[in-house]
């Protein structure tokens, strides 16, 4: 109630965000896509010099694209309409280096976008400007056959919601630079897709957040002044941070790769990022009022790894463990000025802390501290300068029944939305509905082991004497070890052998799976071959 009395109250702070920039900030994480001749011919940047006929993806399937995507949390897809390269992966009429003259003949981008409408994900484009194929590059009429292709993309795949430019600037097939017309470009997507919002470096909507590894700022404003940036001069440290009292809303976003490179290389099968690692970076980006833009290229199948499908599952289940559970939720709510103070029911335990404005009312928040009750005492456990859209603060673990933010600096009175708590489980397992821990036998006498929601891995069971095969169904980065008839086997959770273990004497036997370090969500153990 008091909340939104003081959202009623509160005059809107200049600048404020447009309404396509309020609902992109809200989506949080967008999964991008690199995909093109690239994949096959193993490089990063093409010449623009590639036979068409190397695109020849063997099983495509850019619903399988969306399916991982959407169960990795992701709300929206990019995909390479045209890289440096100039390939397009749609049947351009205005260039001959594209899918139709491909074996392929499909158009990529009209599969993506349907499958993308199929499973309720928002579709977005990436157009390089910079085209090392198109004869007319370099010349004045280059931004015309430029202007025509975003016409060709944002004309024929219904609704698009980003489109991405990348900045680069190099040489054509006639070895000039293109002077690009930005306001020709910015007028045709404004006019073919009024909703969409458009990234650039310095934006106008979108900005670049300053780095390709993925994290935002701790200091995050969505605001910059844009008159200050000309192509090819970011001022990095203020694309991170943004600027104080920015004239511009122009929120970051943070484009990084799920393996080193942008576009598949076999080579980088095993260099994945884990679950956990995606998570720390989810944390540092949309928890830092930025959006993640997480790269999972396909591979020359025209399909997501299963690796990177299992690490986006891993991550979508450690993200659901810990942001499911809000332990904030009930808690009574005061003010004191701009201060804010929660008061649980009990006692609860948390390492997270989560703060948001509405930013509808302009970023206002410049510092601020989290102070913890224990028993009658306050103490700061976290301070802290810009909150924004969302502010994820890690902390160690507390245990108090008030927690205070207290707001130390703020461009104007501020306007937060209601504060998270939330702990990392000791040891993450899926959330799940399972009601206890669980045994399956199957006719063959194999036993399926399923976890419980006490978090506990350990099942007692009756077994009889002989050889069982050990298999262990786990995602995450963990080293774990299997506990079963006094012996220990050891694997690590992704990998689903773990080999076999004798069992001497039968009768109950307790089987213990524990993690030594790292986190692993597990679904199952299964015992195979147990006969006398
Ligand atoms: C960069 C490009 O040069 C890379 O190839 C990649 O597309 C990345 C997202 O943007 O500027």
């Amino acid at each position: 109630m008091l909340a939104s009395l003081a959202l009623l109250m509160a005059a809107p702070l200049l600048p404020l965000p447009s309404p396509r920039q309020v609902e992109w900030q809200k989506l949080g994480q967008v999964a991008f896509v690199h995909f093109g001749p690239n994949t096959f011919t193993d490089v990063e940047w093409g010449g623009g010099k590639e036979d068409p006929a190397v695109f020849n993806p063997t099983a495509f399937d850019a619903r399988q694209w969306a399916r991982a995507f959407k169960a990795g949390g992701f709300k929206g897809v990019v995909l390479t309409a045209k890289h440096h390269d100039g390939f397009c992966l749609w049947p351009s009429k205005l260039s001959t280096h594209t899918v139709a003259q491909s074996p392929f003949k499909g158009d990529v981008l009209k599969a993506l976008s349907d499958a993308c409408h199929a499973e309720g994900l928002k579709f977005g484009v990436y157009l390089s400007p910079w085209d090392r194929n198109h004869p007319a590059y370099g010349t004045p009429e280059y931004n015309a056959v430029f202007a025509g292709m975003l016409r060709e993309v944002l004309t024929h795949y219904g609704k698009v919601f980003e489109v991405w430019f990348d900045g680069a600037n190099g040489e054509g097939p006639n070895g000039k630079r293109q002077v690009y017309d930005w306001e020709l470009f910015v007028r045709t997507v404004r006019e073919c897709q009024p909703g969409a919002v458009i990234f650039s470096d310095a934006g106008p909507d979108v900005r670049w957040v300053g780095n390709e590894e993925g994290f935002g700022g701790e200091t995050s404003w969505s605001t910059i002044d844009r008159d200050r940036y000309v192509p090819g001069t970011p001022f990095y440290k203020e694309l991170t941070e943004g600027k104080r009292g920015g004239k511009d809303w122009v929120p970051p976003e943070c484009d990084v790769s799920i393996r080193p490179g942008w576009f598949y290389h076999a080579d980088q099968d095993d260099k994945v990022k884990s679950p956990e690692t995606l998570l720390d970076l989810w944390e540092r980006s949309t928890g830092r009022s930025a959006n993640l833009l997480l790269n999972v290229p396909p591979d020359r199948r025209g399909q997501i790894h299963d690796t990177d499908v299992a690490a986006l599952k891993g991550f979508a289940a450690l993200r659901a463990a810990i942001y499911d559970h809000d332990l904030a939720k009930g808690a009574r709510i005061g003010w004191l000025g701009d201060d804010v103070t929660l008061e649980t029911a009990h006692p609860v335990t948390f390492d997270r802390v989560e703060l948001r404005e509405d930013v509808r009312q302009g970023q206002r928040v410049a510092a601020f501290a989290v102070e913890a009750r224990e028993g009658s005492r306050w103490r700061e456990i976290a301070r802290g300068t810009t909150v924004g859209n969302r502010r994820i603060l890690r902390v160690a673990p507390t245990t108090a029944d008030a927690v205070r933010i207290r707001i130390l600096d703020a461009l104007a009175p501020p306007v937060l939305l209601p504060v998270g708590l939330f702990k990392t489980p000791e040891r993450l397992r899926l959330p799940g509905e399972a009601p206890k821990a669980t045994l399956h036998q199957a006719a063959d006498g194999s036993l399926e082991l399923r976890p419980g929601p006490d978090d506990r891995w350990t099942w007692t069971f009756e077994a009889v004497r002989g050889e069982v095969e050990v298999e262990v169904d786990a995602e995450g980065d963990a080293a774990l070890a299997v506990e079963i008839g006094g012996q220990t086997l050891r694997g690590k959770a992704g990998t689903r052998a773990f080999g076999k273990a004798a069992i001497v004497v039968g009768g109950p036997t307790t089987l213990t799976v524990r993690a030594l370090g790292g986190t692993a969500v597990l679904h199952a153990v299964r015992l195979k071959g147990m006969r006398e």
